[in-house]
């Protein structure tokens, strides 16, 4: 049996529930409308009637004296006694998010009772950031880190105006919570400058697309603007005339667009523009802007990703992972009102394990986002399977002093892993990212298990449990396999310079981008403590800062992150680091022969193209593991001269 998938999202059948019902919908508005469009079209698919008074199975109703202050603009609350299913909204967007919620319940909305239950996100802003650009760009392409095809908005320089296509990605995006997208890259060029100006036009069309399925569209902008764009002689932050022009900028970015998000703004970070340029501090810089925005209500979103990218690699006293938090944490208090500090989970960048970023504990009186990356950059670039929402959910989970990470966010970012790809996403299986990440930012408590599951019912509605099984197996454990034949104990970055695809152990050793490994005869890893090393464990709140100081307190999975081991030092798993290293590059292969042996089997039970696409990424993700495997391994042994106990093959 054949399940066909429709890769426009979501397959016509997960609607059938709701579609064979009578379904009143009461209000108005151009979300209600959406909503309204959507059962109509599901019932005429599916039998089912739109109804205006009762009897009715399901009564979706935008009232606005509905518990405002519960709801919120898009909570909704959910119902079913004796009676119809009720979802009840006091704001569009929660009427909309109430719809997807049934979607996702299918038959179990309409079956049983349960009480009032209540459903909000955890926070307002849950934004995907697309790395695009305008024009090519000569090195980085359409899409910087893009591995699904070209832009969803631009094309060789122009915009792609394909309003057909938008919507249907706004409508992915709803379903998956997710609520605005940037639509440029963060790097911002010379042609991506001018769509804060005379190119806002090009962004107003994609922002009227998307509004509908409520995704609101925010600008990366350089912070040079001023200069580049007006021929100011400055762009300092507190200079009257540059201040002058981010307010004028803002005025006709809101007239064109008036439900505009707001910007992101990379600066002072891997030699793009920023305020040390003018001897100004990042909270001047960021409060220039926020004062602009500030009339419209829109938010800055201020990164913290700030480092030495210039950094001489003889230089042990410098310490990339201490950065963010040198620069930033003084800063607390200091950002205006509606600046959002952007900061990278962990303190590197975006490695397939790196501990939570010691900042989002620093500055209790800043807003904070966190920032993830979806598309697959350092994780496989949608060639592998490495699906991340456990790594997510770990960091989300994290307690720092009294707090979760997810309880401290008040926005979550997503690098968008999506193109104009058929597929969205290039690797079908990926699509798993795009949804976890906005399942996890509407509850950053979700077990990602459960939203795997929705994901799994959402994709392939009335999938044989055996293809559900085939499904959970590749997908669940993928994050740790990835980790098993790539990078060993949380050191990171052996990856080919420039594009960051395949092994190349010491390719960034001696570079200036602050990302070594310093392996040697007798031992690997960098030593980040506070008594002997760079002292970045000293970043984090206890009891962190104690269990990292030391190698005999460290987990497993970080040691070669915080310490300088010799090979032989025994981990907590009983084994040495030279033995594990060993151990994880052949397991993580053999995990990998698994998963595609388990995906050959679903042939029968996957569309034909689905399947097809994912085998062929299979056969290059098993080429690239062994590659890990037999570079990594080879390189250890030679440098430790300390053979393998099962005496394998190594080279
Ligand atoms: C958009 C990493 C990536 C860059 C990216 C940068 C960032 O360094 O390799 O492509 O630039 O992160 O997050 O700004």
């Amino acid at each position: 049996m054949a399940t066909a998938v429709d890769p426009a999202w979501l397959p016509p059948q997960v609607w059938r529930p709701l579609g064979r019902r009578r379904v009143a919908v009461r209000g108005s508005g151009p979300l209600v409308e959406t909503v309204r469009a959507e059962v109509t079209d599901a019932c005429g698919r599916f039998g089912g009637e739109v109804v205006r008074e009762e009897p009715y199975d399901l009564l979706l109703e935008l009232r606005a004296d509905a518990a405002p202050d519960e709801l919120g603009d898009e909570g909704f609350a959910c119902a079913r006694d004796d009676g119809p299913t009720t979802v009840t909204a006091s704001g569009q967007h929660g009427l909309l998010h109430g719809l997807f919620h049934v979607v996702r319940l299918g038959e179990r909305a309409f079956s049983g009772r349960w009480e009032r239950r209540v459903h909000r996100p955890a926070v307002a802003l849950r934004v995907l950031d697309h790395w695009d650009n305008v024009a090519v760009h000569p090195v980085m392409g359409q899409v910087e880190r893009g591995y699904a095809g070209g832009s969803l908005f631009w094309r060789e320089g122009s915009a792609r105006g394909d309003t057909g296509r938008l919507r249907a990605y706004a409508r992915l995006l709803a379903a998956c919570g997710i609520n605005a997208i940037t639509v440029n890259n963060v790097n911002v060029h010379t042609v991506e400058a001018r769509l804060l100006t005379d190119r806002v036009a090009e962004v107003a069309e994609i922002a009227d697309a998307v509004r509908p399925y409520g995704v609101r569209v925010h600008l990366a902008v350089s912070f040079a603007s001023p200069v580049v764009l007006a021929g100011l002689d400055t762009a300092d932050p507190l200079d009257e005339g540059v201040r002058r022009w981010w307010a004028e900028a803002a005025e006709r970015v809101y007239a064109a667009i008036p439900d505009f998000g707001g910007f992101v703004v990379k600066a002072d970070s891997e030699g793009r523009p920023g305020p040390f340029g003018y001897g100004r501090s990042h909270a001047d810089g960021a409060g220039a802007l926020a004062a602009a925005l500030a009339p419209y209500g829109g938010t800055v979103r201020w990164r913290a990703f700030v480092y030495d990218h210039r950094q001489d690699w003889r230089d042990r006293s410098t310490d990339r992972a201490r950065a963010a938090y040198d620069h930033f944490a003084p800063l607390d208090g200091r950002f205006a009102g509606d600046t959002v500090l952007q900061v990278k989970h962990g303190p590197v960048d975006f490695q397939v394990r790196e501990p939570v970023s010691p900042v989002l504990g620093a500055l209790p009186r800043t807003r904070l986002a966190v920032e993830f990356q979806a598309t697959q950059e350092y994780t496989g670039q949608q060639r592998h399977v490495c699906w991340l929402g456990p790594m997510w959910s770990e960091v989300l989970r994290f307690r720092l002093g009294d707090e979760s990470v997810g309880d401290l966010a008040d926005a979550f970012a997503a690098v968008s892993n999506v193109g104009d790809d058929p597929h969205w996403t290039g690797h079908p299986l990926a699509q798993a990212n795009l949804y976890t990440f906005g399942r996890l930012a509407w509850q950053p408590d979700a077990d990602p298990a459960a939203v795997l599951e929705e994901w799994i019912a959402l994709t392939f509605p009335a999938a044989p449990e055996r293809l559900a099984d085939g499904l959970r197996a590749v997908l669940a454990g993928s994050w740790r396999t990835y980790e098993k034949y790539t990078a060993p104990l949380g050191v990171g970055f052996m990856v080919q310079p420039g594009h960051h695809y395949g092994p190349s152990v010491d390719g960034y050793e001696y570079s200036p981008w602050g990302t070594y490994h310093f392996a040697d005869r007798d031992g690997v890893g960098v030593d980040r403590s506070v008594a002997t090393g760079t002292g970045y464990a000293g970043q984090y709140p206890k009891p962190w800062s104690r269990l990292y100081e030391s190698p005999r307190t460290c987990p497993d999975e970080l040691l070669l992150f915080f310490h300088h081991v010799p090979y032989g030092h025994v981990l907590h798993s009983g084994k040495t680091v030279i033995q594990h290293i060993y151990d994880t590059r052949f397991e993580g292969v053999e995990e990998v022969e698994e998963a595609r042996r388990v995906w050959a089997g679903l042939a029968d039970l996957v569309d034909p193209a689905w399947h097809a696409r994912v085998s062929e990424r299979y056969e290059e993700q098993l080429r690239s593991a062994r590659e890990w495997r037999d570079q990594l391994n080879s390189y250890f042994l030679r440098k430790s001269g300390v053979p393998d106990a099962r005496g394998r093959r190594i080279h």
